[in-house]
């Protein structure tokens, strides 16, 4: 009987491809303030200032491959039933061979428009006076949910934990709702947890096992005796 297997992935999954996580020492959050480039009001206040941000995550992404970690979760399609739900905006789950991959962050692959919400490729850099190519509004901005942004996926998450016999969540520090609350749906559900990070993540408690360790080791592990 295969398992039902919701992933939630987190930075942490991309650090060893030479991703900056968030809140690791040094991490992104050190160098910028959410408030100035991960919020809308920091983006009506300085979209030059968050272009450059998002121009700057794109280029290092595009240079980034996948790791271990990546490439044992593609591989996990093969035997199990597998959702991958990534807060992660970088391409390295479908760069890897990932098929089912739900990006409730938004991606930096994608650009949108804030006037009238058509959605398009993102080029490699974007600027403030770029005109959206829908309806020529000088509107666009990364399609990525900002703090205070609804996420992507809630209502195919949600069915998805439903029907999951399994949830497993790898290289998330659990501090970002509503992402951080899926490990408790789970619990409530009856759902098995496990969590997959370098250090104890905010939720630990509530996960039944931990393997804690570098994603590149403990990832392909647990896949390995899931196959
Ligand atoms: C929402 C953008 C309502 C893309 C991100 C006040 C006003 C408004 C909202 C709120 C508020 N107070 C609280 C909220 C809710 C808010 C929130 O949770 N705030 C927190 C800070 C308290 N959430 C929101 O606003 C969300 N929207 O609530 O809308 C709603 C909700 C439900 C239903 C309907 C409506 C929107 C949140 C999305 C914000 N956008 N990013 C980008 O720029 O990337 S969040 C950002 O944090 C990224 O997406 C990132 O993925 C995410 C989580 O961070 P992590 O991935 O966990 O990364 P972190 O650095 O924290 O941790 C890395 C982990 O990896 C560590 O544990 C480390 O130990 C581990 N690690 C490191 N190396 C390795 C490793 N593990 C394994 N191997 C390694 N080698």
């Amino acid at each position: 009987m295969r398992e039902q297997i919701v992933i939630l992935t987190g930075a942490g999954i991309s650090a060893e491809s030479g991703l900056g996580t968030f809140r690791d020492e040094g991490g992104l959050w050190a160098q910028h303030r959410i408030e100035d480039v991960a919020t809308p009001e920091g983006f009506a206040r300085d979209p030059e200032r968050v272009q450059r941000f998002y121009n700057m995550r794109r280029a290092e992404a595009r240079e980034a491959a996948p790791n271990a970690a990546h490439f044992a979760l593609a591989a996990l399609e093969a035997v199990q039933d597998v959702l991958v739900v990534t807060q992660n905006v970088d391409g390295l789950h479908e760069a890897a061979g990932s098929k089912n991959v739900l990006h409730m962050h938004g991606s930096l692959a994608r650009a949108m428009c804030g006037a009238c919400a058509a959605r398009w490729d993102a080029p490699l850099v974007m600027q403030v006076a770029d005109a959206c190519p829908h309806c020529a509004a000088q509107a666009t901005r990364p399609d990525i949910v900002w703090f205070g942004e609804i996420p992507y996926g809630m209502e195919e998450i949600d069915a998805a934990l439903q029907n999951a016999t399994l949830f497993a969540s790898i290289g998330t520090s659990g501090n970002v709702y509503p992402a951080a609350g899926f490990v408790a749906e789970a619990r409530r559900l009856g759902v098995r947890t496990v969590e997959l990070n370098l250090e104890p993540s905010a939720g630990y408690s509530l996960f039944e096992e931990a393997r804690i360790g570098p994603a590149s080791e403990t990832v392909p592990k647990w896949v390995a005796e899931l196959s």
